[in-house]
């Protein structure tokens, strides 16, 4: 694998808002990680470029309508497919930053009064992210940032009931950066979390599965 000792790589998850700054930050934290010498991607859900995930952009962006619960299994099964290939690479060695993972899956579908424990059922037995790193920023601060591209769920009545649900899927596991912070602090926190993260993992911790 990546280190030749057979450390793995980590599972990292950014989770929060539309506009709370998880895509930049994604991107920092994977050169970052590079720079330091670790073999590392950087991904995103949805992932836009399988079959799933086009039928997925098409709702995304209006060009169809889907039942509620049609589009929250497809979105799930946007993470299945990747499933075998992420646990794939972490098993060589190769540290995943992820953008959004089942936590927006659950807190989206959630708040247009979907069950929260339907929501759930389908991420069973996913990949366990190794941190979940939220970026916590009320929702009419990232409506402030302006930028929402007109997509499904990009209005602000809609994003407080998806911070509610968020709020609700919270663990004491999570790490909760303050996404009000300039972008630099911001990435200095993440960086250093990261670093822990990755650390642990190359130190043997195993992965583990959603939910179960
Ligand atoms: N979204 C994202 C969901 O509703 N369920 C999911 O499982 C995932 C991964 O898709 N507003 C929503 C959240 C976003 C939208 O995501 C598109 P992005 O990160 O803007 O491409
Ligand atoms: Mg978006």
């Amino acid at each position: 694998n990546g280190h030749g000792n057979g450390a793995r790589g980590a599972l990292i998850v950014l989770e929060g808002l539309d506009r709370s700054g998880k895509s930049s930050q994604c991107l920092r934290l994977v050169s970052y990680l590079k720079g330091l010498g670790f073999p590392v991607e950087s991904w995103h859900f949805p992932d836009r470029t399988t079959s799933v995930g086009n039928m997925i952009s098409s709702y995304l962006s209006n060009e169809s309508n889907l039942d509620d619960r049609t589009i929250h299994l497809l979105f799930s099964a946007n993470r299945w497919e990747k499933r075998s290939l992420m646990e794939h690479k972490l098993r060589a060695g190769t540290t995943l930053i992820v953008d959004r993972y089942s936590y927006s899956g659950v807190a989206f579908s959630a708040a247009k009064g979907l069950d929260l424990e339907w929501c759930k059922a389908p991420e069973l037995g996913l990949l366990a992210p190794d941190l979940v790193v939220y970026l916590d920023i009320p929702p009419e601060k990232a409506a402030e940032r302006g930028g929402y591209g007109g997509e499904r769920y990009e209005q602000l009545e809609f994003q407080r009931k998806v911070d509610q649900h968020y709020r609700t899927l919270h663990d004491p596991t999570w790490k909760v950066v303050d996404a009000c912070l300039s972008m630099e602090d911001v990435e200095e926190h993440l960086r250093q979390l990261a670093k822990d993260c990755v650390s642990s993992c190359q130190n043997g911790k195993q992965l583990s599965q959603l939910w179960l």
